[in-house]
């Protein structure tokens, strides 16, 4: 049976429906959340979306208000003690998402996941792109027709989690985006990525360029300004464009803990297996060969040349 069969066949038509994008959600998680609620409806089963923490992205508040996708915060979604709950792009364990009521009935997710999921559903391919490129399977599956707004979010998804199809891409994300580039707008779509950044963020910048730590081709960026990941990414990524440099790591600190955001062009040092072995038995983290992210709580802390020195000997520096 495809996959979205086996999702669709598996809901229990009686209770409802709630399309959970991760805490904090980026593009690709909500692109992904709306499209399957579009497909869903076309089936006949009506899922609220929603997200938790907060939209920190104003490009995605951007996207969301243009498209006028019907997401909301969960802490306001009034989510039904008997909703099914379908985990979109990030999936943090069996038990609950920040303390949701609900079953968690599925999981679709291009990242290895923490835990094998014990849910009901689960769609989980790390060898893709973007969880827009999932959905994007979906439609293809059961033939159903893409609206324009939905192939524009799950374009957008697609292009922000690929950096415009340049990391991680696989076929099934070139098969997509070769379809959706003309069945979205491109043109708006690239528009909100590449306006992300805002004056208010130079301060950072500022501050990222006087502290950073070059060794060898291996980058490491501690700052104190508190920011969005998603600045926090784009000043990774502004890094790595410097042509000495293959692998970079940013850390920032956020209430309790310290966050990390790694950018590797190096597949023989893979971002996320790097970030795992520097972050052991004092945080967590993950992701792709080409991006990762995670956290350390802030008692935990090793000191900024404490954290640098995990990542060299984790293997950050390309060997002598
Ligand atoms: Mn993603």
């Amino acid at each position: 049976m495809s996959s979205y069969a086996e999702l669709l066949g598996g809901l229990d038509r009686d209770r409802p429906v709630v399309i959970q994008a991760h805490d904090f959600p980026d593009h690709d998680a909500v692109g992904a959340a709306y499209a399957l609620a579009y497909l869903l409806r076309h089936d006949g089963v009506e899922a609220s979306l929603s997200y938790g923490g907060t939209i920190q992205s104003a490009s995605l508040a951007d996207e969301i208000e243009t498209l006028r996708i019907p997401i909301e915060p969960s802490s306001e979604a009034g989510i039904a003690e008997d909703a099914q709950i379908i985990v979109v792009d990030g999936f943090v364990g069996n038990s609950n998402i920040s303390g949701l009521p609900g079953e968690i009935y599925g999981v679709i997710d291009h990242h290895s996941p923490p835990v094998e999921p014990a849910t009901r559903f689960h769609d989980i391919r790390d060898g893709v792109g973007a969880c827009c490129t999932i959905v994007y399977g979906y439609f293809q599956e059961t033939g159903i027709e893409l609206s324009h707004s939905t192939a524009t979010a799950l374009l957008i998804g697609l292009m922000m989690d690929t950096g415009f199809m340049t990391r991680g891409v696989s076929e099934p994300d070139l098969e997509a985006f070769s379809d959706l580039f003309f069945q979205g707008d491109w043109r708006m779509g690239s528009r909100l990525l590449k306006n992300s950044l805002s004056l208010r963020d130079l301060g950072l910048f500022r501050e990222a360029i006087n502290a950073c730590v070059v060794a060898g081709d291996f980058c490491f960026v501690p700052v104190t300004k508190e920011c969005t990941q998603e600045v926090m990414a784009l000043v990774a990524d502004f890094f790595l464009g410097l042509r000495e440099l293959h692998f970079v790591v940013v850390v920032e600190p956020d209430r309790e803990e310290y966050r990390i955001s790694v950018r590797s062009e190096d597949i023989e040092r893979p971002a996320d297996v790097i970030i795992r072995r520097a972050l052991e038995g004092i945080g967590a983290g993950g992701g792709h060969i080409h991006m990762g992210g995670g956290s350390i709580p802030r008692d935990l802390y090793p000191g900024e040349e404490g954290l640098r020195k995990r990542f060299v000997d984790a293997g950050a520096k390309r060997k002598a």
